[in-house]
């Protein structure tokens, strides 16, 4: 039986995974996860009845796996597309670096972005909700969304107490820094680590909540704007090329 893969459609968390899995030829069947309303069924799932719950979940036959990166690795361990490791072992303790990067980024973009949605662009609410329910609902619908946009900033309140803007700066020059330190390849092509590598998932996808990308992502056209870092200064213009080059040659892309 193929692994169940419990994920978002619009989560960068998720789409590092479904990256890993396909690279590695993995097969697994997609299932959407509804936060909130899906939270009670996801608990029963992985019996773990306190504690905050996020997607992506893995369920394979040995159990569940609730972390993107154990489920990059899992790939790495099954699949059979592409033999060069996603996890070479003599890169471990770098490519959890370059992990922990990516997630400080995410939560900080993420932070950003959802306070700009109940702030600044509150039209963004009604992409929340789905256009029957909202037809239901009427005006309470943007309340409601805002009510699960709070419960969600402080489910995940940035991972450091570093200013949120400042966290994104810092991945940039980071990343920007190591991209530095890479040779292209014969093809063009510049990965962290000289060879494609979950360096590289994990690095491009930090960048979702500063500039998201143009697919893989899927964001309402008033989500991609709030999830735009406003304060995004000049001269990185090379990380996001170097990301959209990346999605490109993604399988099935
Ligand atoms: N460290 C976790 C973080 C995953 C995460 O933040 N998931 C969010 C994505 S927005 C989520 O599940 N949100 C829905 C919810 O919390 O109900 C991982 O890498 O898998």
């Amino acid at each position: 039986m193929p692994p169940t893969l419990w994920s978002l459609s619009y989560s960068p968390w998720s789409d590092r995974v479904r990256w890993a899995l396909d690279h590695r030829g993995v097969a697994y069947t997609r299932t959407a996860y509804q936060p909130i309303v899906g939270e009670p069924a996801m608990r029963l799932r992985l019996r773990r009845w306190t504690g905050p719950i996020s997607v992506p979940v893995l369920i394979t036959e040995s159990g569940p796996l609730t972390d993107s990166f154990d489920i990059a690795r899992y790939a790495d361990r099954h699949g059979t597309a592409n033999s060069a490791a996603l996890f070479p072992s003599e890169s471990a303790d770098t490519l959890r670096r370059f992990n922990t990067l990516s997630e400080t980024a995410l939560a900080a973009g993420r932070h950003l972005g959802l306070r700009r949605v109940v702030e600044d662009q509150r039209e963004v609410l009604d992409d929340y909700v789905p256009a029957p329910v909202r037809r239901v609902l009427g005006h309470r619908a943007r309340a409601i969304a805002a009510a699960g946009i709070h419960r969600t900033l402080a489910k995940y309140a940035p991972v450091t107490p570093q200013d949120p803007d400042d966290s994104l700066r810092a991945f940039l020059d980071a990343l920007g820094e190591a991209l530095d330190a890479t040779t292209a390849t014969a093809s063009g092509h510049r990965y962290l680590l000289g060879e494609f590598s979950y360096a590289d998932i994990t690095m491009a996808e930090g960048l979702s909540f500063i500039r998201p990308p143009a697919s893989h992502l899927r964001l309402s056209d008033g989500a991609r704007s709030a999830y735009t870092w406003a304060q995004l200064p000049e001269g990185y213009d090379a990380l996001f090329a170097w990301r959209d080059a990346l999605y490109a040659s993604r399988p099935g892309s």
